[in-house]
């Protein structure tokens, strides 16, 4: 039988992640679960947690390709070191980059001494196709998305990126056996037994920094309410997992949906506690019947990007909401005993020190109408492909142009030349004595992008 390997690399340099950093590797996982067991052995290796000796003592010319994950990040160099290992063991195993970063980034990517063929966007469709193709040493020009390498080292390309009904795929669980479960699920925000869990793709809204709407271009598909319900509650039943984290963009995106599945959870008796992302202008609109119908069911979390308290940066990032909404929403969900959790990002190329003062002061709006909120607070870095990517390029900012170099871009180390040392050393200072102060030890670590508590400093 032919061999697949599908390589999840670690997403940061340390020794022991903390549980947030150990999610469920789905970007790998989707793809295993769609690939025919009686004709292919797929092996799943998680860099986080896995030694992929084993495994490489294990590869022979059954070996169809190699299959490698990426968002920009450490994740890059842990990539290219276990690609160099499959190379130095067969230089002819074909080696295959998708995610995030190759999605956004094809070309610098492929050039990469250490990639042969880059998959970009969603995989579950045409990884299958690519693996038949080259199982069976067919021609690659009739898979659609991808780049690949011609002998004589030019690039082929395949078409552009789309997103496709994912509701269509097999379904993850299929590749649940793959991985040790027990290891992706943990103690987080007040429950036991935590798990991930994607229900939808793509976001309908175009935030002007986000790798989302860059990509997928508004487009926002779903499982049905009833395939989450089947998937959630064969989480429940077979890994008695207590919650379920939806690794949505945008999981309110379609309300009825949310609505449907809380009634099948309420009447098949699924005693779940689960979150899910909204944007703002939408979840004031909700009413509090609504919302009530949706505690019901274990609804008990909800994850907002709010990013800013300074409303002339929302708007040239074209995030449509306000701070009065903002507060309202916070209101609304100490009304509701809902914990909110509120990201946001200081150091926009535009006044940071007025966008640091602003978001200041909204955070401590925050705090006062209910000091539980959950605030995640990033020092905010362009991410390649958005259009904050062309801003920050005319605010002076630096990129790499290889996959060798964006390995270095890891969002703790940006450094965004509109930020003074000054202004740096003074979000550096919020940041910790806020994380210190009212966070969780777990999430003040997140916050902090490590165990390192300078991180953040250049
Ligand atoms: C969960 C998650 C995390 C987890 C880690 C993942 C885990 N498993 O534990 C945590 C919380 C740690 C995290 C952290 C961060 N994250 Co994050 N995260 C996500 C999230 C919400 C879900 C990822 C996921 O599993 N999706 C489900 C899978 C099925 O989708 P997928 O990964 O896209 O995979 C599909 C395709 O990409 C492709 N594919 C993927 N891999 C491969 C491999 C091959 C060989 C092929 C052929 C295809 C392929 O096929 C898959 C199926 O279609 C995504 C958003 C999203 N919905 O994707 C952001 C996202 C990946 N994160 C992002 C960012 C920016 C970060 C942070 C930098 C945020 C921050 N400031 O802290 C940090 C970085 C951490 C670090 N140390 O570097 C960005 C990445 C942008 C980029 N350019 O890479 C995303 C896209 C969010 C966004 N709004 O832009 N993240
Ligand atoms: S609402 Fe969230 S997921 Fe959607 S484009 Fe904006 S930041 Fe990205």
């Amino acid at each position: 039988m032919k061999q697949i390997i599908l390589y999840y690399p670690k997403l940061t340099g340390e020794k022991n992640s903390q549980p947030l950093y150990l999610g469920l590797p789905l970007s790998v996982l989707t793809l295993a679960a769609q690939l025919n067991p009686a004709k292919y052995r797929t092996c799943v290796i998680d860099g986080r947690i896995d030694d992929p000796t084993a495994i490489l003592h294990t590869i022979d010319a059954s070996c169809v390709c190699v299959g490698i994950s990426a968002i920009t990040s450490y994740q890059i160099t842990d990539g290219i070191c276990f690609a160099r290992q499959i190379r130095e063991i067969d230089p002819s195993i074909p080696i295959v980059w998708g995610g995030w970063h190759p999605s956004l980034m094809p070309l610098e990517t492929i050039r990469s001494a250490f990639a042969d063929i880059v998959i970009t966007g969603q995989g579950e469709f045409t990884f299958v196709q690519l693996v038949d193709r080259l199982a069976e040493h067919r021609n690659l020009d009739d898979v659609p998305n991808l780049y690949y390498k011609n002998p004589d080292g030019s690039v082929c390309s395949t078409g552009s990126v789309f997103l496709k009904d994912f509701a269509s795929a097999s379904p993850v669980a299929n590749a649940y056996p793959f991985v040790d479960m027990e290891q992706y699920i943990h103690p987080l925000w007040g429950n036991k037994r935590v798990i991930g869990f994607e229900s939808s793709r793509g976001c309908p809204w175009s935030c002007k920094f986000c790798s989302i709407g860059s990509l997928y271009q508004k487009n926002w598909n779903a499982l049905s309410a009833q395939q989450t319900f089947d998937g959630i509650a064969h989480l429940y039943h077979a890994y008695s997992v207590d919650a379920i984290h939806f690794y949505d963009n945008n999981f309110f995106a379609g309300e009825k949906r949310a609505q449907t599945l809380s009634e099948l959870l309420i009447r098949k008796n699924i005693s779940l506690r689960w979150d899910g992302t909204a944007v703002v202008q939408q979840f004031v609109r909700f009413s509090d019947a609504y919302i009530e119908s949706l505690k019901r069911s274990g609804f008990y979390r909800v994850i907002v990007g709010v990013e800013s308290g300074d409303e002339d940066v929302l708007a040239k990032i074209n995030k449509q909401h306000s701070n009065a909404q903002v507060l309202q929403l916070v209101e609304m969900c100490r009304r509701h005993g809902i914990m909110a959790s509120l990201s946001f990002m200081v150091g926009f190329p535009w006044n940071p020190e007025k966008d640091f003062s602003e978001t200041v002061q909204l955070i401590e709006k925050i705090k006062a109408i209910d000091p539980h909120t959950e605030i995640l607070l990033f020092i905010f870095s362009p991410y390649l492909g958005t259009p904050l990517y062309n801003a920050a390029l005319n605010h002076g900012m630096k990129f790499p142009d290889s996959l060798e170099g964006w390995a270095g871009y890891t969002y703790e180390r940006v450094n965004t030349p509109w930020i003074s040392k000054g202004l740096l050393r003074k979000m550096n200072r919020y940041i910790s004595f806020f994380g210190t102060k009212d966070m969780s030890e777990n999430l003040t670590k997140f916050f902090k992008g490590g165990t390192e508590n300078d991180k953040l400093a250049p």
